[in-house]
């Protein structure tokens, strides 16, 4: 599909001046630009500086958790600390971090020179800094932050202990509320770029498998955000004018917040881990110098995830007193939503199976994300079991499984990202041995600090205390160590990631030798992308294949590779 309404305009065909993309103006990172190259960096420059945060109440936790006793921290305090943790990580970091990914990627993927709706764009992007300031501005009012963890069910979010109408809990509605108003405007942008400004001669099969997952994500985010945030705007109506949605003591009904919140809050994981699903399928086969195995059904088994994601989210409150059928029901759908997922790890596996293993430190990660994952996964299956799940709702278990999913493979998955596209973003080289160093500590420290959760919650060590019987004390020290190297492993990836931006090597516009449209354009791409609109004329991970992926040259002079190289030249080896 060609974009009719970008090549209309002939000013925009001119060699674009290096001015605004210059590298070295990075002013523009703290303007409303509407570039997604810079959009797309100021996103995830954001949400690294929360994960900082989130982490650190993490730490502090860990602290608390050391010891049986509530020592550390007091009770009330311990409850902010879990419940504002939850809330940062996952709608100012995890979210945030994923819409960065998908505006820096999409548009130099599918050979568009920017976003569907730029100023949008812009404005979804400026968004986040305010609810951050919301959210963290709760910390020094009285009464201190929401303590009813991230779902805040009623009715205890609706208690207002402090009777202030600006209290912790309205100010965690409010940023909710706004965090969902500028993902709805994000997944509106996204959608309408990836539907409408591929290049000529990309179909939806000679799109690169990122898009694929970052479309099914953002269409859930279409359908199921509007739930969660109308039900954040009643449940803020509830607490501060006394309407009675949700307020049982007034004829309102909790469960149906519930709804509210698991309509969106499911189909929200697969949201999270569907853009990880995307960098596996790009990261594999350029590191293991093969095509993405079965590439069509891993992308259909993206939009069927979206399918069976929206009609599962029931299985969150199996210990809800809901009705029986249901749970049968709800319980069939989760344990069916495994099967396109477990096709996209055969997938995974296939592709690396036999390939000439380049072990980088984005692969290192993909590689430990995969496997985390498949833990996760594992434990997932065990949790899908209405009996089972009933046996260790609120327990450890569930904590230790979603931090595989959500730590490991997510948190991984991202990491593999930066490593895998920071050359192109920066223009600059990263330092490898800091990468592996990043990597060893990252994957020990994951391991050591969530496995241990298993076993405790299998004892019936309940989550959200900041005290527990002393029988739990061993492997709560373990868990802790843990997370302090978790801790400390971002060190070395701040010491790169800085020092490499500044003085790394020049990387050059294709340092992996990777097939796709981002790397034929300069590192890094000039503003608006291509200089040509490129005509695709082979599908994507044509590894060892002689077929050159574009008909024209896309960079144009801003290059130093020939833009016309057939793609074995390019990928250097054939697989044969
Ligand atoms: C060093 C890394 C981390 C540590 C040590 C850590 C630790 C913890 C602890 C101790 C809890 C409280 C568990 C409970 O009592 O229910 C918790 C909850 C949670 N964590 Fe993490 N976590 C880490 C990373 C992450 C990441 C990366 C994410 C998401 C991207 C995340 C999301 C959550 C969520 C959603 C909750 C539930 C909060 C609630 O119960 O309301 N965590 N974490
Ligand atoms: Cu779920």
């Amino acid at each position: 599909m060609s974009n009719v309404s970008l090549e209309a305009r002939p000013s925009e065909q001119q060699t674009p001046t290096p001015e605004p993309g210059a590298p070295n103006n990075w002013r523009r990172f703290f303007s409303f630009s509407t570039d997604h190259k810079v959009i797309g960096i100021q996103y995830i420059v954001t949400a690294f500086i929360f994960f900082l945060f989130g982490g650190l109440l993490a730490m502090i936790m860990r602290g608390e958790l050391i010891t049986p006793p509530a020592d550390l921290v007091d009770r009330t305090v311990y409850n902010g600390l879990f419940t504002m943790h939850g809330t940062i990580m996952l709608f100012m970091w995890t979210f945030p971090m994923l819409n960065g990914l998908a505006n820096y990627l999409v548009p130099l993927m599918i050979g568009a020179r920017d976003m569907a709706f730029p100023r949008l764009n812009a404005a979804a992007f400026w968004l986040v800094p305010v609810f951050g300031v919301i959210l963290t501005a709760s910390f020094f009012i009285p009464g201190g932050p929401s303590q009813s963890g991230w779902w805040a069910y009623p009715p205890v979010s609706l208690q207002n202990p402090t009777g202030n109408l600006i209290n912790g809990q309205a100010l965690w509605l409010l940023a909710v509320a706004l965090s969902g108003v500028s993902s709805i405007m994000g997944a509106v942008n996204i959608v309408t770029t990836i539907i409408r400004m591929r290049a000529p001669g990309m179909g939806w099969f000679q799109m690169p498998a990122f898009c694929w997952t970052v479309f099914s994500a953002q269409m859930i985010q279409l359908i199921g955000l509007p739930a969660l945030t109308a039900g954040a705007v009643m449940l803020l109506l509830d607490l501060t004018v006394g309407t009675s949605f949700f307020d049982p003591t007034k004829g309102g009904d909790p469960v149906l917040y519930q709804h509210f919140f698991w309509f969106y809050s499911h189909p929200a994981v697969y949201v999270i881990i569907l853009p990880i699903f995307g960098v596996f399928s790009e990261v594999f086969p350029v590191y293991a110098r093969k095509p993405l195995f079965g590439y069509r059904v891993v992308a259909i088994s993206s939009v069927l995830i979206t399918i069976l994601s929206l009609i599962v989210w029931v299985h969150h409150m199996f210990a809800s007193g809901t009705p029986g059928w249901m749970r049968m029901l709800f319980m069939f759908t989760t344990m069916a939503i495994s099967v396109p997922t477990g096709i996209k790890v055969f997938a995974w596996v296939a592709t690396v199976w036999g390939g000439k293993l380049r072990l980088t430190s984005a692969m290192l990660f993909a590689l430990g994300g995969l496997t985390t994952f498949l833990f996760a996964g594992i434990t997932g299956i065990m949790l899908s079991s209405a009996p089972f799940d009933i046996h260790v709702n609120n327990t450890y278990f569930v904590v230790g499984h979603f931090h595989y999913v959500i730590n490991g493979a997510v948190v991984m998955g991202f990491y593999a990202a930066i490593y895998h596209w920071f050359p192109k973003m920066t223009g600059r080289m990263y330092y490898e041995g800091l990468g592996k160093l990043h990597f060893a500590l990252t994957f020990i420290g994951i391991n050591l600090i969530f496995l241990p959760m298993h076993p405790l919650g299998l004892m019936g060590m309940p989550r959200r205390v900041a005290s527990y019987d002393p029988e739990f004390a061993s492997l709560n020290v373990i868990a802790s160590l843990g997370g302090f190297l978790l801790g400390v492993s971002t060190l070395p990836f701040i010491l790169n990631m800085l020092s490499s931006w500044t003085q790394g090597d020049k990387a050059g516009d294709n340092p992996w030798r990777a097939i796709g449209l981002e790397w034929l354009v300069s590192s890094p791409p000039p503003h608006e992308n291509f200089e040509e609109i490129p005509i695709i004329v082979s599908p994507p991970y044509g590894y060892g294949s002689d077929e050159p992926l574009v008909s024209n040259n896309p960079g144009g002079t801003s290059g130093e590779e020939s833009k016309r190289t057939p793609i074995a030249n390019l990928a250097g080896e054939t697989n044969s």
